[in-house]
């Protein structure tokens, strides 16, 4: 009796489910296996489903189809060779809106504010070969939905089967954003890898892709009326993102539930302006560059001056133009006072106001906001703004906090809504060493390597009082592109940016352990479909029960 109770535990800990990720919140799973129909349907019901509700169904189709994940083995999980033999078959996935619900397109319900996404699904698969059922009140939820369902589905001796049913899952997020950084301005990314990219989070129910779009080394990005920039600052005429590839990515990652936001860096980060508008930038190009830039070139915006000041609010809105989301991210981050001291006109234009540096920014800033907050638009920023610099921000506006996780409470005590970014557990260029030779040591200061694990372990409301949590959106893995581009995109986002997926969907506390054997899976399927996801175990383990 003991020995069974034992060999059950160990069963329960180590013994692979159904590998769905993230883990719905809630979920009731049967012994019996379940074979999926040559002739399978995904049937909706109701009049006028838009079209990118039908493609996100045509697609699971596909996955169904084409994933073969040849990770079933008998004995796995409830699986024996009596329940397949015994396995009945599933013919019929429905998918319908509830009552009272009204079909919009997937895309506009994910481009909504964060707190206005509806996600939630209900979802079963009966054992016994009736058709399962998937609802929700938003065509976003049934997206979410049909995720589920695909990972339910693995190959056996030519056949595909789910194992553990008849499932029942009731599921909805912890967290509204929850979200992936790609700086695109270090390296260029081909629209390609973004939409690869898109693909992989939208697998672990992603909905926010932050692109950090431009940076003081390039820029990439072509706005309408003000095409200097990129004319001037691409790495080459190829390596720009035309308003028709923005429009592209968008709608690519609108139809899979995912909102993005882009972030036009500044007033730092800026040193590539100069290209094309050298009288709005300070120190550009200064030496020895690490007084004046946390990496080079040395340049910023010129904040104290009126025509800067108002040539961003008008980038800014017609960069808005070119995004359909609620947030615009405006960066604001690692702003070096060194390079204004050094710059005669910004020391003449504060002498000339006797204002303060300081005073600048935050009349910069508010002008900026002011533009994008005219065209309906919240901005972001970097934690420097709120912490550092004191600037007056809307309490609407979401603070990424980056510098530290420690740094968390102080803008919360603050009253700023937050999104964790915070270098010492998401940040995925950590433990590549330095890029330039400023550290003796060769590290970058936030090696080592981020594990999955770290970051999988990360307690979002740490330290925070109840009110305080509650201004926690959620959070995002980022990619800082020093030191990667398309050639090791993959592998240095995948699969541990599935972790931090899974923590700000179904809520912290997950168990590394019994998470392992499900992220091998969710490798395995990426891999199937196209990423390449890094192995996180020998394949032998997989081909074991238990
Ligand atoms: N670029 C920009 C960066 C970083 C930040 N902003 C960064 C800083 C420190 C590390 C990694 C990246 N490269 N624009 C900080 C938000 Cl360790």
């Amino acid at each position: 009796m003991k020995l069974l109770a034992l060999v059950s535990l160990f069963a329960a800990v180590y013994s692979p489910v159904a590998a769905l990720w993230p883990q719905p919140r809630t979920i009731n799973t049967g012994n019996n296996t379940l074979r999926l129909a040559p002739n399978f349907q995904i049937i909706v019901s109701g009049h006028g489903v838009p079209s990118d509700v039908q493609a996100a169904v045509g697609r699971t189709q596909s996955y169904l189809a084409k994933d073969k994940l040849a990770r079933l083995v008998v004995g796995r999980g409830a699986s024996d060779a009596k329940s397949f033999a015994q396995a009945k078959t599933l013919s019929k996935l429905t998918v319908s809106l509830e009552k009272g619900a009204a079909w919009k397109p997937i895309t506009s319900e994910a481009q909504k504010a964060p707190a206005d996404r509806d996600e939630a699904y209900h979802l079963t698969v009966p054992a016994d070969g009736s058709a399962a059922t998937l609802t929700a009140n938003s065509t976003l939820g049934l997206l979410r939905g049909l995720t589920t369902f695909g990972q339910l589905w693995y190959a056996y001796d030519g056949t595909t089967y789910a194992i553990e049913t008849p499932v029942t899952i009731e599921d909805s997020p912890a967290y509204p954003y929850r979200g992936f950084m790609l700086d695109t301005a270090r390296n260029f990314f081909p629209v390609a890898d973004i939409k690869r990219t898109l693909d992989a989070m939208s697998w672990v129910k992603l909905n926010q892709f932050h692109w950090h779009v431009v940076d003081s080394q390039s820029f990439p990005l072509e706005i309408p009326g003000f095409t200097d920039l990129a004319a001037k600052g691409a790495y080459s005429s190829s390596q720009v993102y035309s308003p028709s590839d923005v429009q592209d990515i968008v709608a690519y990652a609108g139809a899979r539930g995912i909102d993005v936001m882009v972030e036009i860096d500044t007033p730092g980060h800026t040193a590539i302006i100069a290209e094309a508008h050298p009288d709005f930038v300070a120190c550009p190009g200064a030496t020895p560059w690490g007084t004046y830039a946390n990496e080079p070139p040395a340049g910023q915006l010129r904040l104290a001056n009126s025509t800067v000041t108002n040539y961003i609010a008008d980038l800014f809105t017609a960069a808005s133009e070119l995004f359909p989301s609620t947030l615009f991210s405006t960066g604001g981050d690692e702003l070096n006072t060194a390079c204004y001291d050094i710059d005669e006109p910004t020391q003449a234009a504060l002498n000339a106001t006797g204002s303060t540096l300081e005073q600048a920014l935050d009349q910069f800033t508010q002008v900026t906001h002011k533009a994008l907050e005219v065209k309906g638009k919240t901005p972001a920023v970097w934690e420097e703004m709120v912490l550092v610099h004191n600037v007056t921000i809307s309490k609407e506006s979401p603070v990424l906090v980056w510098i530290s996780s420690e740094n968390v409470k102080a803008v919360a005590e603050k009253g700023f809504k937050i999104i964790h970014a915070a270098s010492d557990y998401f940040y995925l260029d950590c433990g590549h060493g330095a890029w330039v030779g400023d550290f003796p040591t060769g590290n970058s200061w936030c090696d080592p390597f981020k594990s999955w694990q770290l970051s999988y372990s990360f307690n979002p409301t740490a330290n925070l009082t109840t009110d305080e949590a509650a201004l926690i959106l959620g959070g995002q893995h980022l990619l800082w592109a020093e030191q990667s581009g398309p050639e090791n995109l993959d592998d240095t986002i995948w699969p541990r940016a599935a972790s931090s997926a899974e923590l700000f969907w179904t809520g912290p506390g997950g168990n590394i352990s019994t998470a392992l054997p499900r992220l091998h899976d969710v490798s395995y399927r990426f891999r199937t479909r196209g990423v390449k996801t890094i192995s996180l175990q020998p394949e032998w383990c997989a081909l074991r029960p238990g």
